[in-house]
Protein backbone atom coordinates (compact mmCIF):
# COMPACT_ATOMS: atom_id res chain seq x y z
CA UNK A 1 0.00 0.00 0.00
CA UNK A 2 1.48 3.09 -0.85
CA UNK A 3 0.78 6.65 0.70
CA UNK A 4 -0.44 9.64 -1.14
CA UNK A 5 1.00 13.22 0.34
CA UNK A 6 -2.25 14.78 -1.15
CA UNK A 7 -4.02 13.37 2.12
CA UNK A 8 -2.13 16.59 3.84
CA UNK A 9 -4.26 18.87 1.23
CA UNK A 10 -7.27 20.83 2.01
CA UNK A 11 -8.17 21.57 -1.63
CA UNK A 12 -11.82 22.87 -1.92
CA UNK A 13 -12.69 22.09 2.09
CA UNK A 14 -14.37 25.07 3.95
CA UNK A 15 -12.68 26.87 7.03
CA UNK A 16 -14.09 28.49 9.79
CA UNK A 17 -11.19 29.77 11.94
CA UNK A 18 -12.40 32.13 15.03
CA UNK A 19 -10.58 35.58 15.54
CA UNK A 20 -8.41 34.97 12.91
CA UNK A 21 -8.25 38.51 12.00
CA UNK A 22 -4.81 38.45 13.67
CA UNK A 23 -2.43 36.14 15.87
CA UNK A 24 -2.30 32.81 15.47
CA UNK A 25 -6.03 32.39 13.97
CA UNK A 26 -4.62 34.11 10.89
CA UNK A 27 -1.50 32.01 10.47
CA UNK A 28 -3.66 28.76 10.70
CA UNK A 29 -5.98 30.38 8.10
CA UNK A 30 -3.00 30.87 5.86
CA UNK A 31 -1.54 27.37 5.95
CA UNK A 32 -4.87 26.27 5.32
CA UNK A 33 -5.71 28.69 2.04
CA UNK A 34 -1.69 27.69 1.16
CA UNK A 35 -3.31 23.61 1.62
CA UNK A 36 -5.78 24.46 -0.82
CA UNK A 37 -8.96 25.50 1.56
CA UNK A 38 -11.29 28.34 1.01
CA UNK A 39 -11.56 30.69 4.10
CA UNK A 40 -13.70 31.88 6.50
CA UNK A 41 -13.07 34.01 9.63
CA UNK A 42 -14.60 36.63 12.13
CA UNK A 43 -13.86 38.80 14.35
CA UNK A 44 -15.57 41.60 16.41
CA UNK A 45 -15.43 45.31 15.01
CA UNK A 46 -14.83 46.89 11.72
CA UNK A 47 -11.63 47.81 11.96
CA UNK A 48 -10.02 44.73 12.20
CA UNK A 49 -12.58 43.17 9.94
CA UNK A 50 -10.80 45.46 6.82
CA UNK A 51 -7.39 45.61 8.40
CA UNK A 52 -7.58 41.83 8.09
CA UNK A 53 -9.21 41.55 4.68
CA UNK A 54 -6.34 43.81 2.98
CA UNK A 55 -3.85 41.22 5.31
CA UNK A 56 -5.39 38.33 3.59
CA UNK A 57 -5.47 39.80 0.40
CA UNK A 58 -1.56 41.25 0.54
CA UNK A 59 -1.27 37.35 1.26
CA UNK A 60 -2.91 36.44 -2.01
CA UNK A 61 -5.79 34.58 0.05
CA UNK A 62 -9.36 35.20 -0.82
CA UNK A 63 -10.98 35.20 2.88
CA UNK A 64 -14.72 35.92 3.13
CA UNK A 65 -14.49 37.58 6.54
CA UNK A 66 -17.80 38.11 9.12
CA UNK A 67 -17.95 40.26 12.17
CA UNK A 68 -19.48 38.10 14.97
CA UNK A 69 -19.23 37.34 18.44
CA UNK A 70 -18.66 33.87 19.59
CA UNK A 71 -20.24 33.88 22.53
CA UNK A 72 -23.65 34.65 20.84
CA UNK A 73 -25.50 31.95 19.92
CA UNK A 74 -27.85 34.05 17.52
CA UNK A 75 -24.95 35.66 15.69
CA UNK A 76 -22.76 32.61 15.81
CA UNK A 77 -26.30 30.84 13.63
CA UNK A 78 -26.33 33.56 11.35
CA UNK A 79 -22.30 33.31 10.62
CA UNK A 80 -22.63 29.81 9.74
CA UNK A 81 -25.47 30.01 7.41
CA UNK A 82 -23.70 33.54 5.40
CA UNK A 83 -20.93 30.77 5.47
CA UNK A 84 -22.33 27.91 4.00
CA UNK A 85 -23.90 30.93 1.63
CA UNK A 86 -21.24 32.13 0.52
CA UNK A 87 -18.56 28.98 0.85
CA UNK A 88 -20.50 26.13 1.26
CA UNK A 89 -20.66 23.58 4.15
CA UNK A 90 -18.41 24.09 6.84
CA UNK A 91 -15.68 21.00 6.95
CA UNK A 92 -13.39 22.40 9.55
CA UNK A 93 -13.60 24.42 12.37
CA UNK A 94 -10.46 26.10 14.49
CA UNK A 95 -12.36 27.53 17.58
CA UNK A 96 -9.24 29.95 17.75
CA UNK A 97 -10.63 33.05 19.34
CA UNK A 98 -9.78 33.44 22.86
CA UNK A 99 -8.89 36.42 25.63
CA UNK A 100 -6.90 35.99 29.23
CA UNK A 101 -6.76 38.47 31.95
CA UNK A 102 -4.02 37.96 34.27
CA UNK A 103 -5.23 39.08 37.70
CA UNK A 104 -4.35 37.31 40.80
CA UNK A 105 -7.16 35.03 41.82
CA UNK A 106 -8.37 36.90 44.96
CA UNK A 107 -8.51 39.65 43.78
CA UNK A 108 -10.55 38.62 40.27
CA UNK A 109 -14.13 39.81 40.49
CA UNK A 110 -16.65 36.50 39.38
CA UNK A 111 -17.96 38.68 36.51
CA UNK A 112 -14.40 38.90 34.97
CA UNK A 113 -13.88 35.29 35.53
CA UNK A 114 -17.31 34.42 34.13
CA UNK A 115 -15.78 36.53 30.79
CA UNK A 116 -12.86 34.38 30.54
CA UNK A 117 -14.90 31.57 30.77
CA UNK A 118 -17.30 32.59 28.12
CA UNK A 119 -15.06 33.49 25.37
CA UNK A 120 -12.23 30.52 25.91
CA UNK A 121 -15.28 27.76 27.10
CA UNK A 122 -18.73 28.61 26.38
CA UNK A 123 -17.88 30.09 23.32
CA UNK A 124 -16.18 26.28 21.82
CA UNK A 125 -19.42 24.40 22.55
CA UNK A 126 -21.79 27.35 20.51
CA UNK A 127 -19.59 27.12 17.48
CA UNK A 128 -19.02 23.58 17.23
CA UNK A 129 -22.71 23.13 18.07
CA UNK A 130 -23.45 25.39 15.09
CA UNK A 131 -21.35 23.40 12.95
CA UNK A 132 -21.71 19.85 14.07
CA UNK A 133 -25.41 18.60 12.00
CA UNK A 134 -23.65 20.23 8.39
CA UNK A 135 -21.07 18.39 9.07
CA UNK A 136 -23.11 14.80 10.22
CA UNK A 137 -25.24 15.67 6.67
CA UNK A 138 -22.29 16.02 4.78
CA UNK A 139 -20.53 12.85 6.40
CA UNK A 140 -17.17 14.30 7.78
CA UNK A 141 -16.10 16.96 9.93
CA UNK A 142 -12.92 18.48 12.01
CA UNK A 143 -12.99 20.44 14.86
CA UNK A 144 -9.81 22.02 16.39
CA UNK A 145 -10.24 23.43 19.48
CA UNK A 146 -6.88 25.98 20.69
CA UNK A 147 -6.28 25.01 24.00
CA UNK A 148 -2.84 25.69 25.87
CA UNK A 149 -0.07 24.94 28.40
CA UNK A 150 -2.87 26.16 30.78
CA UNK A 151 -4.76 22.97 29.66
CA UNK A 152 -2.13 20.99 31.79
CA UNK A 153 -0.24 23.64 34.01
CA UNK A 154 -1.39 26.37 36.48
CA UNK A 155 0.37 29.52 37.55
CA UNK A 156 -0.06 32.82 39.09
CA UNK A 157 -3.03 35.24 38.38
CA UNK A 158 -4.38 32.95 35.72
CA UNK A 159 -7.01 31.30 37.30
CA UNK A 160 -10.06 31.94 35.07
CA UNK A 161 -7.88 31.18 31.62
CA UNK A 162 -6.62 27.36 33.28
CA UNK A 163 -10.10 27.04 34.13
CA UNK A 164 -11.71 27.61 30.45
CA UNK A 165 -8.81 25.78 28.82
CA UNK A 166 -8.58 22.97 30.92
CA UNK A 167 -12.13 22.56 30.39
CA UNK A 168 -11.63 23.21 26.43
CA UNK A 169 -9.15 19.89 26.72
CA UNK A 170 -12.52 17.62 28.54
CA UNK A 171 -14.69 19.42 25.60
CA UNK A 172 -12.03 18.20 22.70
CA UNK A 173 -12.69 14.49 24.56
CA UNK A 174 -16.26 14.73 24.66
CA UNK A 175 -17.22 16.07 20.96
CA UNK A 176 -14.92 13.47 20.15
CA UNK A 177 -16.49 10.63 21.90
CA UNK A 178 -19.88 12.09 20.89
CA UNK A 179 -19.47 12.27 17.13
CA UNK A 180 -16.66 10.04 16.03
CA UNK A 181 -18.88 7.41 14.81
CA UNK A 182 -20.47 11.04 12.70
CA UNK A 183 -16.90 10.44 11.27
CA UNK A 184 -16.23 13.91 12.94
CA UNK A 185 -12.28 14.06 14.72
CA UNK A 186 -12.38 16.78 17.17
CA UNK A 187 -8.89 17.47 18.20
CA UNK A 188 -7.31 20.53 19.94
CA UNK A 189 -3.66 22.67 19.58
CA UNK A 190 -1.55 23.36 22.79
CA UNK A 191 0.46 26.01 21.30
CA UNK A 192 3.01 26.86 24.64
CA UNK A 193 4.17 30.17 24.44
CA UNK A 194 3.58 32.18 21.13
CA UNK A 195 4.62 35.59 20.23
CA UNK A 196 1.15 37.49 19.25
CA UNK A 197 -0.35 40.32 21.25
CA UNK A 198 -1.50 38.22 23.48
CA UNK A 199 1.49 37.98 25.12
CA UNK A 200 3.30 41.47 24.21
CA UNK A 201 2.57 42.47 27.54
CA UNK A 202 5.07 39.49 28.91
CA UNK A 203 8.05 40.05 26.61
CA UNK A 204 8.17 44.28 26.78
CA UNK A 205 11.22 45.57 27.36
CA UNK A 206 12.08 47.03 30.49
CA UNK A 207 13.00 50.91 30.78
CA UNK A 208 16.97 49.49 30.85
CA UNK A 209 15.90 47.89 27.39
CA UNK A 210 16.71 44.48 29.21
CA UNK A 211 14.46 41.95 28.17
CA UNK A 212 11.27 41.77 30.59
CA UNK A 213 12.23 38.96 33.13
CA UNK A 214 8.66 36.30 31.66
CA UNK A 215 10.22 36.81 28.33
CA UNK A 216 13.72 35.24 30.17
CA UNK A 217 11.46 32.72 32.21
CA UNK A 218 9.79 31.68 29.09
CA UNK A 219 12.72 30.93 27.15
CA UNK A 220 14.63 29.21 30.32
CA UNK A 221 12.05 27.02 30.90
CA UNK A 222 11.68 26.16 26.68
CA UNK A 223 14.15 23.52 25.64
CA UNK A 224 13.71 25.07 22.31
CA UNK A 225 14.84 27.95 23.79
CA UNK A 226 12.73 30.45 22.20
CA UNK A 227 9.54 31.92 21.74
CA UNK A 228 7.04 30.16 19.79
CA UNK A 229 6.24 32.07 16.03
CA UNK A 230 2.37 31.98 15.11
CA UNK A 231 3.84 30.30 12.07
CA UNK A 232 4.80 27.15 13.95
CA UNK A 233 1.27 26.16 14.47
CA UNK A 234 1.10 25.83 10.44
CA UNK A 235 2.06 22.54 9.79
CA UNK A 236 0.01 21.07 13.63
CA UNK A 237 -3.30 22.28 12.25
CA UNK A 238 -3.01 21.90 8.54
CA UNK A 239 -2.41 18.18 9.72
CA UNK A 240 -5.65 18.08 11.97
CA UNK A 241 -7.26 19.60 9.50
CA UNK A 242 -6.67 17.01 6.86
CA UNK A 243 -7.46 13.01 5.77
CA UNK A 244 -3.88 12.02 7.20
CA UNK A 245 -5.21 12.55 10.38
CA UNK A 246 -8.83 10.70 9.94
CA UNK A 247 -7.87 8.06 13.03
CA UNK A 248 -6.73 11.03 15.39
CA UNK A 249 -9.59 11.65 18.01
CA UNK A 250 -9.73 13.52 21.05
CA UNK A 251 -6.25 14.18 21.03
CA UNK A 252 -4.21 17.10 22.05
CA UNK A 253 -1.30 18.33 19.77
CA UNK A 254 0.85 20.18 22.05
CA UNK A 255 2.92 22.31 20.28
CA UNK A 256 5.26 23.73 22.67
CA UNK A 257 8.90 23.82 22.14
CA UNK A 258 9.15 21.04 24.34
CA UNK A 259 8.07 22.84 27.72
CA UNK A 260 5.84 20.12 28.85
CA UNK A 261 8.33 17.61 28.78
CA UNK A 262 11.23 19.45 31.10
CA UNK A 263 11.67 19.91 34.31
CA UNK A 264 13.55 22.78 33.66
CA UNK A 265 17.22 24.19 33.60
CA UNK A 266 19.26 22.29 36.72
CA UNK A 267 21.18 24.34 38.93
P1 LIG B 1 -4.73 37.29 20.12
O1 LIG B 1 -3.58 37.78 19.35
O2 LIG B 1 -5.18 38.06 21.32
O3 LIG B 1 -6.00 37.04 19.15
C1 LIG B 1 -7.20 36.56 19.68
C2 LIG B 1 -8.30 36.76 18.69
O4 LIG B 1 -9.54 36.32 19.25
C3 LIG B 1 -8.47 38.21 18.30
O5 LIG B 1 -8.60 38.28 16.91
C4 LIG B 1 -9.77 38.60 18.98
O6 LIG B 1 -10.48 39.58 18.29
C5 LIG B 1 -10.53 37.29 18.94
N1 LIG B 1 -11.63 37.26 19.91
C6 LIG B 1 -11.56 37.38 21.24
N2 LIG B 1 -12.78 37.32 21.79
C7 LIG B 1 -13.65 37.15 20.75
C8 LIG B 1 -15.05 37.03 20.65
N3 LIG B 1 -15.84 37.04 21.74
N4 LIG B 1 -15.61 36.86 19.43
C9 LIG B 1 -14.83 36.83 18.32
N5 LIG B 1 -13.50 36.96 18.34
C10 LIG B 1 -12.93 37.13 19.55
O7 LIG B 1 -4.46 35.83 20.62
P2 LIG B 1 -3.52 34.68 20.03
O8 LIG B 1 -2.29 34.69 20.84
O9 LIG B 1 -3.48 34.72 18.55
O10 LIG B 1 -4.37 33.45 20.55
C11 LIG B 1 -5.31 32.73 19.75
C12 LIG B 1 -5.80 31.56 20.58
O11 LIG B 1 -4.67 30.78 20.99
C13 LIG B 1 -6.50 31.95 21.87
O12 LIG B 1 -7.53 31.04 22.14
C14 LIG B 1 -5.41 31.85 22.91
O13 LIG B 1 -5.90 31.64 24.21
C15 LIG B 1 -4.67 30.64 22.40
N6 LIG B 1 -3.29 30.51 22.86
C16 LIG B 1 -2.39 31.53 22.70
C17 LIG B 1 -1.06 31.34 23.10
C18 LIG B 1 -0.01 32.38 22.99
O14 LIG B 1 1.08 32.19 23.59
N7 LIG B 1 -0.20 33.44 22.25
C19 LIG B 1 -0.70 30.12 23.65
C20 LIG B 1 -1.66 29.12 23.82
C21 LIG B 1 -2.94 29.34 23.40
P3 LIG B 1 -10.68 41.07 18.83
O15 LIG B 1 -9.67 41.84 18.09
O16 LIG B 1 -12.08 41.38 18.48
O17 LIG B 1 -10.43 41.09 20.33
C1 LIG C 1 0.29 33.46 30.41
C2 LIG C 1 0.19 33.29 28.93
C3 LIG C 1 -0.27 31.92 28.54
C4 LIG C 1 -0.17 31.71 27.06
C5 LIG C 1 -0.53 30.38 26.53
C6 LIG C 1 0.38 29.30 27.00
O1 LIG C 1 0.00 34.54 30.89
O2 LIG C 1 0.74 32.51 31.07
O3 LIG C 1 -0.51 34.28 28.28
O4 LIG C 1 -1.32 31.43 29.21
O5 LIG C 1 -0.84 32.68 26.34
O6 LIG C 1 -1.87 30.05 26.63
O7 LIG C 1 0.14 28.14 26.31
Amino acid sequence: MSFDMNAFRLDGKVAWITGAAYGIGFAMAEAFAAAGAKIAFNCRDEKHLTQALSDYAAKGIDAKGYIGDVTDEAQVAEMVKKIEADLGTIDILVNNAGIIRRVPMCEMPAEEYRKVIDIDLVAPFICAKAVIPGMIAKGHGKIINICSMMSELGRETVSAYAAAKGGLKMLTRNICSEFGEQNIQCNGIGPGYIATPQTAPLRQRQPDGSRHPFDQFIVAKTPAARWGEAEDLMGPAVFLASDASNFVNGHILYVDGGILAYIGKQP
